[in-house]
């Protein structure tokens, strides 16, 4: 894309979204290794340019629908850093005040839904939140994002087919990071083009590198201003990888899965590394302004670890654990 076209101060947003993300997960996978944080974490270190690109493109009265790769859906819509520090320590100050854990965060003002450990459970939410703001004449568009795990799952066909009989203003992002869990995409389906899944329901649908956080902007802010003006649903297939394993902060290169030569090729297609290539080659910032940000970044993310170690658990009484749980 043509980034003259987009004001300096956009991508320098980008930039420090993507940054915040990154270190926020880093300090998070030491925190787990010291045993700090015990609550299991799906780290999303990788794929910051997926939740960055597409939520730079969504207002904040727009929806999103996340899964149990959770913190960088959370952190690009806006939402509260110390709140996620604090719902990883389970403390009451947390999102979902100690009680949900890393898999089952949301910011309700922000706009965040909620997020499903249910491999395809933000599919129909999405859809449904897309149906209210349709049947309530509301410009709103609602985002779902997804791995490529979640097309196997029935749920994706019947949603997309509603959403599209419908024209309901929903996009559906596709985070196809290689693997879910330890099963390879080859192993998983068929037919691994996602996007071209979209023919069949008769909606739009793209491929974009979901490293560059420029053209995952691009095409999310194409299908967002046509799911706004009506035009029904959109599929997006981001193509990324996952640095760290399935869960927790280790590599899994143990599993007899992944090889290192293959984690160090994505490692060299970093997406804050690229956008910062483009913004040097640009003159938007120079190696001393971005180190600035980096240390704005790491101040803001050790205040959030203050917050949450300062903070109270939740009472450990009998009567507690029924709080707050559909009866
Ligand atoms: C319905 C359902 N089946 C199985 C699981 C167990 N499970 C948790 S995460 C996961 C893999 C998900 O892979 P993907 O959707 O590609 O997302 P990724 O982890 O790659 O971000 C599985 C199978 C689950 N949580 N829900």
């Amino acid at each position: 894309m043509d980034i003259k076209r987009l004001p300096q101060e956009f991508i320098i947003n980008l930039y420090e979204t993507m940054l915040k993300i990154r270190v926020f997960e880093e300090k998070v996978a030491d925190l787990i290794l010291k045993k700090e944080i015990i609550c299991p974490c799906h780290l999303y270190i990788g794929q910051e340019a997926v939740a960055t690109g597409v939520c730079a493109a969504l207002r904040k009265d727009d929806y999103i629908f996340s899964t149990h790769r959770s913190h960088g859906h959370y952190l690009a819509k806006g939402g509260d850093m110390k709140k996620l520090m604090a719902e990883l320590f389970c403390r009451e100050t947390g999102t979902s005040k100690g009680r949900g854990g890393s898999m089952h965060i949301a910011s309700i003002d922000m706009g965040i839904m909620g997020s499903s450990a249910i491999v395809g459970g933000s599919i129909p939410l999405a859809v449904g939140a897309a149906l209210g703001f349709k049947i309530q004449k509301k410009d709103s568009v609602a985002v779902a994002f997804f791995g490529e795990g979640a097309v196997c799952e029935g749920v994706f066909y019947e949603s997309l087919n509603f959403a599209a009989l419908k024209k309901l203003p929903v996009i559906f992002v596709c985070e196809k990071n290689h693997y879910s869990t330890h099963m390879p995409i080859s192993k998983i389906l068929a037919d691994p083009s996602i996007y071209k899944k979209a023919l069949s329901f008769a909606m739009d649908g793209a491929l974009v590198d979901g490293n560059d956080v420029l053209k995952v902007y691009e095409k999310t802010k194409i299908a967002v201003d046509s799911a706004r003006s009506g035009e029904g649903p959109y599929l997006l297939e981001c193509l990324t990888y996952r640095w760290r394993g399935h869960v927790g902060p280790n590599y899994d290169l143990d599993k007899g899965l992944r090889s290192s030569e293959e984690l160090e090729y994505w490692m060299k297609k970093c997406p804050i590394k690229s956008l910062e290539k483009i913004m040097v080659m640009n003159s938007i910032l120079s190696e001393k302004e971005m180190e600035f940000i980096k240390l704005k970044v790491e101040n803001e993310v050790e205040e959030a670890i203050k917050f949450a170690k300062e903070s109270p658990k939740p009472p450990q009484t009998e009567d507690e654990l029924m709080l707050y749980v559909f009866k």
